[in-house]
């Protein structure tokens, strides 16, 4: 069984911040879940785009309140309780109209040091 308190992530290289969001990793692809779980905090006032095209990610929030715009120009509200799933490997802009706080599960997982290139992609990383 894997216990592990997220104040003791902070600040440690499971911890990834970018100019628009800090990700921090409770479960990643050494824990063997098949998944990793992240918790996100998305700046306020910020627009990122993103386009996970080797990852399946769902994120669920639990703090804030922002939009998610697809690549149609479809845009949907974001608040406490909401689910997205990224099930076709969706192109999207997330904005953040407060600060957001995000679960996210990563299906594959990832390694730990994924951060954002400049089309907003996670590589697919295959080893340490
Ligand atoms: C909501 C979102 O996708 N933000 C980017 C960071 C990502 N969720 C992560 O690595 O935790």
């Amino acid at each position: 069984m894997i216990v592990r308190n997220i104040d003791s992530l902070y600040g440690t290289k499971r911890q990834i911040d970018s100019n628009n969001w800090s990700s921090t990793r409770l479960l990643l692809k050494d824990d063997n879940m098949g998944f990793s779980f992240h918790q996100t905090i998305v700046h306020p006032g910020t627009a990122t785009r993103i386009w996970y095209k080797n990852h399946l990610e769902a994120v669920y929030c639990i703090e804030g309140t922002g939009e998610i715009e697809e690549e149609d120009g479809t845009k949907h509200n974001i608040s406490p309780g909401t689910i997205y799933a990224l099930d076709k490997h969706d192109k999207h802009t997330l904005r953040a109209l407060s600060k957001m706080t995000m679960i996210c599960i990563f299906n594959p997982p990832l390694l730990g040091p994924e951060t954002h290139d400049s089309q907003g992609v996670y590589p697919l990383l295959t080893e340490k």
